[in-house]
């Protein structure tokens, strides 16, 4: 399958709030870098086509698309181009949902979290991720249209990831929901019903909070408890979606430690789920930080899954956009994505 990338993906590099202290984020250009090495071995990497700020108008705001766009160059004209912008006030609960002026208070208003930051080449490396996913998408439905015996696949080597970005919100290191462009861009090219399922190790919050009302699009997260881990305020059982969307949703947290069988027997439960639902196209973000030696989780899945988990997500017989999002196990990261797409490959 064709990987799409663009180097000017790795020129982002943001700050997060690391345990009290501000520090460069796990989420380093390296893993794309190493990623594209280990594939342009193997696979045809594609440039993204440009972006389509109308597609991401779709499924953000276009008031945080162009926040984004601008944030940089307001935040310079503030006299503070030394260090990245942040956030430091949100509109939590019990306080009130409005936008200000300022742009401290809008860094607080179209985030979440303190846990990344907006630099010189945010924009730039956010708007080609999203570009990738689109452009991987065009390549699936163009493939789709003209099928001949096999299901069409590409991948995304998304970077920055985007599962954690809402309609109106950064965080988690993710500032353009990569997964949904993608899913989006599958439905307007006329694929009827689109699946996402989530395999990253944190809940797709962001993700999730954009289809919710949503029949067209089904979203399935498997991820650590809530209760324990990131995002903390999302990715519940009882999430099931809400109105059109009643349904349409399904978590299925699992206790941090989780190992291998146990994780295994819960994507055959979220793959039935996805096929109840007949989609016509499926998008998988694909995290690997459900490795076992990842720096930020808990999971304990070994290298040598990674190829089973590839193969079995081919047992849906779907066309298929695969968007890189979480994993930060640097030395073993190339490893584990090369080994879920060669076991994607290798069977389907
Ligand atoms: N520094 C993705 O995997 N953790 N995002 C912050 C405190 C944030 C993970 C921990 C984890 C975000 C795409
Ligand atoms: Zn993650």
């Amino acid at each position: 399958m064709d990987v799409v990338y663009s180097p000017s993906q790795t020129l982002h590099h943001a700050l997060e709030l690391d345990g009290g202290q501000l520090v460069l984020s796990w989420e380093s250009p390296i893993r794309a870098v190493r990623i594209a090495e280990r594939l342009a071995d193997s696979h045809a990497i594609v440039e993204p086509d440009r972006f389509d700020r109308e597609l991401a108008e779709q499924i953000h705001d276009r008031d945080y698309v162009e926040f984004l766009r601008t944030c940089w160059d307001r935040w310079v004209a503030e006299g503070r181009g030394a260090t990245q912008a942040m956030g430091f006030t949100w509109p939590a609960t019990g306080l009130r949902d409005v936008r200000p002026d300022s742009l401290d208070g809008q860094l607080g208003y179209y985030s979440f979290a303190a846990d990344c930051s907006v630099g010189p080449d945010t924009w730039n490396s956010a708007a080609v991720s999203a570009a990738a996913a689109h452009t991987a998408a065009r390549l699936v439905a163009e493939r789709t249209e003209r099928r001949s015996d096999q299901s069409p696949a590409a991948f995304a080597l998304c970077r920055p990831p985007g599962h954690h970005a809402g309609p109106r919100q950064f965080g988690g290191y993710c500032y353009l929901n990569n997964a949904a462009i993608a899913a989006q861009a599958l439905r307007n090219r006329g694929l009827g019903r689109v699946a996402v399922l989530d395999i990253d190790y944190h809940h797709g919050n962001g993700t999730q909070s954009i289809f919710y009302r949503r029949a067209d699009v089904a979203f399935c997260s498997i991820h650590a408890d809530p209760l324990q881990e990131y995002p903390y305020f999302a990715g519940f059982a009882d999430e099931t979606g809400e109105d059109d969307g009643v349904g349409h949703t399904l978590n299925l947290p699992l206790p941090l430690g989780t190992g291998p069988s146990e994780w295994m027997a819960t994507l055959d439960r979220a793959l039935g789920w996805v096929r109840d639902h007949e989609p016509e196209a499926l998008v998988v973000s694909v995290g690997v930080d459900t490795f076992e030696n990842d720096p930020i989780s808990t999971f304990k899945l070994p290298t040598a899954v990674y190829p089973t988990i590839g193969t079995r997500l081919t047992s849906l017989d779907l066309p298929t956009v695969l968007v890189m999002e979480g994993g930060y196990a640097t030395e073993e990261l190339a490893d584990n994505v090369a080994g879920l797409l060669q076991g994607f490959e290798s069977f389907g």
